[in-house]
C-alpha cells in the first residue's frame, strides 16, 4: 500500500494526466507544494514501486497499478468533498478537511460515507431534515 505522501503524489499526477494528457515535475511540484528535487525522489520511488515509469526526459507515464489506484484515491477525494458538503459543512472549509482525513480512513469506512451520500442523495427530503437539525443546533 502506498504511503500518505504517496497517495497525494498519484493523486496529483492522475488529475494532471487526466486534465493535460501529461505531468511535469514542475506542474507536480506546482500543485503540491513543494521542491521539484522532492519530487524527483518521489516519482524514482514510485517508479521502483511500479506505480509509474519515469525517463527523465520523456516524462512519466502510469502503470496500470499507477492509473486503478490514482482513480480510486481522486473518486475518494471527490466522494469526501461531497459527503462534507452534504453534512452541512462550510464550502472554504471542505478542501482542507478532505486533505486531512483522506489518507486516514479505511475503505472499509470510506465505502459506508458512500452509502450515507446515497442515502441521502436518493431522498431529497433526507437533506432538508438534516439542515433544519443544523438549523435549529445553530439556533441554540
Ligand atoms: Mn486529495
Amino acid at each position: 500500500m502506498p504511503t500518505p505522501s504517496m497517495e497525494d503524489y498519484i493523486e496529483q499526477i492522475y488529475m494532471l494526466i487526466e486534465d493535460k494528457g501529461y505531468a511535469r515535475v514542475s506542474d507536480i511540484a506546482e500543485a503540491l507544494a513543494v521542491h521539484p528535487s522532492s519530487v524527483t525522489k518521489m516519482v524514482q520511488k514510485l517508479d521502483k514501486d511500479d506505480y509509474l515509469v519515469y525517463e527523465k526526459y520523456r516524462g512519466l507515464i502510469l502503470t496500470n497499478k499507477g492509473k486503478k489506484i490514482g482513480k480510486r484515491l481522486v473518486d475518494r477525494h471527490e466522494l469526501l468533498e461531497q459527503f462534507l458538503s452534504i453534512i452541512g459543512v462550510d464550502d472554504d472549509k471542505i478542501y482542507n478537511d478532505v486533505e486531512g482525513i483522506e489518507h486516514h480512513l479505511s475503505w472499509n469506512a470510506i465505502d459506508r460515507i458512500g452509502d450515507l451520500v446515497q442515502y441521502f442523495e436518493e431522498d431529497e427530503t433526507r437533506i432538508k431534515q438534516l439542515k433544519a437539525i443544523q438549523k435549529l443546533n445553530n439556533d441554540k
